[in-house]
C-alpha cells in the first residue's frame, strides 16, 4: 500500500518536472551523448552568443538545469523578464551578434514580449528560448498553469515580434530548425523564437550544422551600385546618413571608408548614434531635425541625394524634420533592399552593398567638404547652482576627458536627449521604440558585453520600473555608475500636457536604498555635488554607484526644449 502511494507520488513529481519516460533514469539527463539542449547551446555559441540572460519555470527547469550543468554558455538569472530581456537586447547591440533571453512559458515569455518588440522594432538579433509543456501533458485535456489561451497562442504572439520561429518538437528537424533561425536571425538583425517543450531537453540529438547564407546576385548588386553612383555624382549636395542596420551588421569601419571616398559629409540617424565617432570620416553630428544642430538640419534637408545606409525611416527619425524630406529622392538601403526613386533592387544585403561601392570607388566623388566637427559642451562649474540636465552631460564629457570613454546605456526620457550632448561612445539606448525600463538591466547586458564599466542614464519613472535589477550586480560583479536624473515627474509627458496632475511622482529617495541593493548611493542636489559624486563613484569598483541627481521640475535639456518647440510648431503647420 505505502509502496504504491510511494511510487505515485513519485510519478507526478516526475510529470510535473517534466520528467518522462525518455530520462526517466537517475542519471541526469545532460549525461546522454549529445542532447537537443546541447545541440541548442552549442549552436547558439558557434553562432556568436557567449551568455545567456533568463529566469526559469518548471517548463523550463530541465533546459535551465542543461545550461548550468554543461557550461556551454554562461547563465545571467534576473529578476523580471523585461531586464532579462533588455541585458540580452543589449549584449547583441553591443557585439552585433546574437543576444540570448531564455524564460518560462507563458507568464516568463509573455512578460518579456515588449523587450523583445524593442528588439525587433530596432533591430537587435535576440534569440528568445522559451521552455514549454511537453508531448504528454499537451494532451491531457488539462488547461495547464501559466496557458493563457490555447498552447499555440505564446508561439503566435511571438511571431508577430520575431523573424523565425521554431518548435522543436522532434529531435529528427530539430537541427536544421535550429540552423534555419539562428540563421534568420543573424541575416535580418531581428529577435527570433525557440519554443523548447519540457521533454524534449534531454532527447538524444544531432550536432547542428550552420547555413552558410546565398551569396548576392552579382548583376543585381552591380546596376545597383551603377544607379547609386550616378545618383550621387549628378548631386549638387549628396549626404551620406548611417543608421542601425551599419551598427547591427558590424559595417563601421567600411562605411567610414566609404564617407572618405565619397568625399561628402556623414551624418548618423539617432539610433546610429555613436558611429563613425572614433573615425576621421568627415562627420558632421547626429540629424535631430527641430532637436538639432542647424548645421546638421541643413545639410540633411537640403540635401537632393540623401544615401541612407541602414536607417529605419521613423518618426524619431524623420518625423521631427523641419522641412519635409521627400523620401522619394533619397537612396535608401534598409531590410536587405535598396530603394531609389519608384523602384526597388530586392535581396541587397547591406554589407554586400557597401563592399560593392567601396569596390567601385578608388576616387573621390566630391572634395571632402571641411565642416566643424560636433561639438560637445563641457566644463561643468562645479558650484552651488542646481543641477540641469545639461550640466550631467558636461560633467560626463568633462569625466571621459579626464579618464577614457565609458559604454553608456540611457533609458527613455529627458536622459536620452542629454545623451546626445554627451561624446559619441558606444551608446546603447531604444531611440526608436523608446520603451522605458531598457536603461539599468541594459547597462548590465552592457558591462556582460564589453567587461567595461557601464555609465547608466535613466530617469526616475523609468527607474521604478527596472532599476531594481542593480540588486543582482553583486552575484554577477556589475559595478555600473547610475545617474538617476530625479525630477518627481514624468517630464517628458509633461512637456506635451503640462494641464495634467498625473505627471507628478513621489520622490522615493532612491539613493537611501542602493545599499540594501548591494551598492553605494548618493543624493545630489548642486553641480559641486555631483562632480564630487562622479569622482568618488569611479574611484570606487566592485559595488554599483548610484548618484540621484535632484533636478528641478520643468528643467529640461537643450535637445529636449528644442524637440518639444519643434514638434509644437509642427503640430501647428
Ligand atoms: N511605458 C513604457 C514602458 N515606456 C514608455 N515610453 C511610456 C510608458 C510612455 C512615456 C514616455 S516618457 C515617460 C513615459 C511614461 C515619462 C518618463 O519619465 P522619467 O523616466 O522620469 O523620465 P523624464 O522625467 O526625464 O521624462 C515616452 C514619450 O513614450
Ligand atoms: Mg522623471
Amino acid at each position: 500500500m505505502l509502496r504504491t502511494k510511494l511510487r505515485k507520488s513519485r510519478e507526478k513529481r516526475n510529470f510535473l518536472l517534466g520528467k518522462h519516460a525518455y530520462s526517466g533514469v537517475s542519471n541526469p539527463i545532460w549525461m546522454t551523448a549529445m542532447n537537443l539542449s546541447q545541440a541548442l547551446l552549442t549552436a547558439l555559441r558557434d553562432h556568436g552568443a557567449r551568455e545567456i540572460f533568463g529566469i526559469p519555470g518548471d517548463f523550463a527547469l530541465p533546459f535551465f538545469k542543461v545550461i548550468e550543468e554543461s557550461g556551454i554558455l554562461p547563465l545571467h538569472t534576473l529578476s523580471h523578464e523585461p531586464g532579462v530581456g533588455f541585458a540580452a537586447d543589449a549584449t547583441a547591440r553591443y557585439r552585433c551578434c546574437l543576444g540570448v533571453a531564455a524564460v518560462t512559458y507563458g507568464a516568463g515569455a509573455l512578460n518579456m514580449v515588449n523587450p523583445v518588440a524593442g528588439a525587433y522594432a530596432e533591430k537587435s538579433p535576440v534569440v528568445v528560448i522559451s521552455g514549454a509543456p511537453g508531448a504528454g501533458e499537451s494532451r491531457s485535456g488539462l488547461l495547464l498553469h501559466h496557458q493563457a489561451k490555447t498552447l499555440d497562442s505564446q508561439f503566435e504572439i511571438y511571431r508577430e515580434i520575431t523573424c523565425d520561429q521554431a518548435r522543436l518538437t522532434d529531435a529528427r528537424s530539430a537541427p536544421r530548425e535550429i540552423a534555419r533561425v539562428l540563421a534568420s536571425c543573424l541575416r535580418e538583425s531581428r529577435p527570433v523564437y525557440i519554443e523548447l517543450p519540457r521533454d524534449m531537453v534531454g532527447v538524444p540529438c544531432e550536432p547542428v550544422v550552420p547555413l552558410v547564407p546565398p551569396a548576392p546576385d552579382r548583376e543585381v548588386l552591380s546596376a545597383c551600385v551603377d544607379e547609386i553612383l550616378v545618383r550621387l555624382r549628378s548631386a549638387a549636395s549628396p549626404v551620406l546618413m548611417v543608421g542601425v542596420e551599419v551598427r547591427r551588421f558590424g559595417l563601421e569601419a567600411k562605411a567610414a571608408e566609404l564617407a572618405r571616398r565619397l568625399g561628402v559629409p556623414v551624418v548618423t540617424s539617432i539610433l546610429g548614434r555613436g558611429l563613425l565617432a572614433g573615425t576621421d570620416a568627415p562627420l558632421v553630428g547626429t540629424y535631430l531635425g527641430v532637436a538639432g544642430q542647424q548645421q546638421v538640419t541643413d545639410l540633411v534637408e537640403q540635401s537632393d541625394a540623401l544615401l541612407l545606409l541602414g536607417v529605419i525611416i521613423s518618426d524619431t527619425n524623420f518625423g521631427v524634420s523641419s522641412k519635409q524630406i521627400d523620401l522619394r529622392k533619397t537612396i535608401q538601403a534598409l531590410d536587405r533592399r535598396v530603394t531609389l526613386g519608384y523602384h526597388t533592387y530586392p535581396e541587397v544585403p547591406l554589407a554586400a552593398l557597401v563592399d560593392a561601392l567601396l569596390e567601385r570607388l578608388d576616387e573621390k566623388i566630391a572634395p571632402a567638404m571641411r565642416f566643424d566637427p560636433p561639438h560637445y559642451p563641457r566644463g561643468l562649474q562645479a558650484d552651488d547652482a542646481s543641477i540641469t540636465p545639461n550640466d550631467i552631460a558636461l560633467a560626463i564629457n568633462d569625466l571621459m576627458d579626464t579618464h577614457g570613454r565609458m559604454p553608456i546605456a540611457a533609458d527613455v526620457g529627458d536622459c536620452l536627449f542629454t545623451a546626445m550632448d554627451i561624446e559619441p561612445t558606444a551608446l546603447v539606448a531604444p531611440g526608436y521604440y523608446a520603451t522605458m525600463g531598457f536603461g539599468v538591466p541594459a547597462g548590465l547586458g552592457l558591462q556582460t558585453a564589453s567587461g567595461e564599466r557601464p555609465l547608466i542614464l535613466v530617469g526616475d519613472g523609468a527607474f521604478q520600473m527596472t532599476g531594481w535589477e542593480l540588486g543582482n550586480c553583486r552575484r554577477y560583479g556589475w559595478d555600473p555608475i547610475v545617474i538617476v536624473f530625479n525630477n518627481s515627474s514624468w517630464e517628458m509627458l509633461r512637456t506635451f500636457q503640462p494641464e495634467s496632475a498625473f505627471n507628478n511622482l513621489d520622490d522615493w529617495g532612491f539613493a537611501a536604498m542602493a545599499e540594501g541593493l548591494g551598492g553605494d548611493g548618493v543624493r545630489v542636489g548642486t553641480r559641486a555635488e555631483l562632480k564630487a559624486a562622479l569622482d568618488h563613484a569611479l574611484a570606487t569598483r566592485g559595488r554599483f554607484q548610484l548618484i540621484e541627481a535632484i533636478i528641478p521640475r520643468g528643467v529640461l535639456s537643450d535637445t529636449l526644449s528644442r524637440f518639444v518647440a519643434g514638434v509644437k510648431r509642427l503640430s501647428q503647420k
